[in-house]
């Protein structure tokens, strides 16, 4: 069975790295991450960029991966181990997936704990904050996508999503595109497509199956599910 997965900010919401929309988001009193997320406010004022993104550094290198994780890690493991395959894109910039023991996750939106050279395009492993004059002989930005910027790794996600028996969405509102359009191309392969999240999504009706709870509580639960078959 090849079990697709996309994964959004709802899974690491019980980690308490907060959500952009829906319940939770209020934790963004300071900052709005829609005005901050684009390459437009990094050239206008990068300290504030910086300050937006050394913040959720810091809180998510002291955040924990929660049970929905751990359940996926779980899932992965079991299929490979029955001749299966699990394909995890997450929208998420966090390593909450990665912690929580998942091997293969691809990052669509980039990975808070990287830093990239905003002249040569290099990537390298930042843990701590960055600044305007933080440079690898360029100045140096986070390495996440912002709005208005092209995914990472979209020939890879389309190419698992071709080979797909079930398609899976965790915690996302279906308001970013075209993570948001993942689910329309599977149904359009007839992949049955399931959704779980804590409320219905913005494109809930693309899916055959929905189930509504916090995730530490769904995931695990919808993975023994899917292992007991
Ligand atoms: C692109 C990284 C061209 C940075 C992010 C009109 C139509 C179509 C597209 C557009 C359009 N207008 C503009 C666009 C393009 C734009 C877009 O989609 N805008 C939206 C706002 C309309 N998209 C882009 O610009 C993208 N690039 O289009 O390039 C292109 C296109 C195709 C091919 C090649 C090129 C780039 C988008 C990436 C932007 N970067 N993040 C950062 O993190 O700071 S997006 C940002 O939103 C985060 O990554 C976040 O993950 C992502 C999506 O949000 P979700 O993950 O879904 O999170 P959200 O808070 O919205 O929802 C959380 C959900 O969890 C909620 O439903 C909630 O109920 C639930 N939840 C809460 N608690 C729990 C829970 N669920 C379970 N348990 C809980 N406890």
């Amino acid at each position: 069975m090849n079990v697709f997965i996309l994964t959004g900010a709802g899974v690491s919401a019980e980690s308490g790295l907060g959500v952009f929309r829906g319940p939770g988001a209020a934790m963004w009193k300071r900052y709005d991450p829609m005005q901050l997320a684009t390459p437009e406010a990094f050239a206008r004022n990068p300290a504030l960029v910086h300050d937006f993104y050394n913040m959720r550094r810091r809180n998510l290198i002291a955040a924990s991966p929660n049970a929905a994780h751990v359940a996926l890690a779980r899932l992965e493991a079991q299929l490979a181990r029955r001749c299966g395959a699990l394909t995890l894109v997450t929208q998420n910039v966090d390593d909450l997936h990665e912690r929580a023991g998942s091997r293969r996750v691809i990052h669509m939106h980039g990975e808070l704990l990287k830093a990239r050279c905003a002249s040569c395009g290099a990537v390298s492993d930042r843990r701590d904050d960055l600044a305007v004059d933080s440079r690898c002989g360029c100045a140096l930005r986070p390495h996440v996508v912002w709005f208005g910027e092209t995914p990472l790794d979209l020939d890879e996600i389309f190419a698992a999503l071709e080979a797909a028996d079930l398609f899976v969405a965790i915690g996302t509102s279906g308001a970013v595109y075209p993570a948001a359009g993942l689910v329309r191309a599977a149904r359009g392969r007839g992949v049955r497509c399931c959704e779980l999240n804590l409320e219905a999504s913005d494109n809930a009706a693309e899916f055959d199956d929905r189930r509504y709870g916090p995730a530490s509580e769904i995931v695990p639960s919808w993975v023994e599910e899917i292992l007991a078959k």
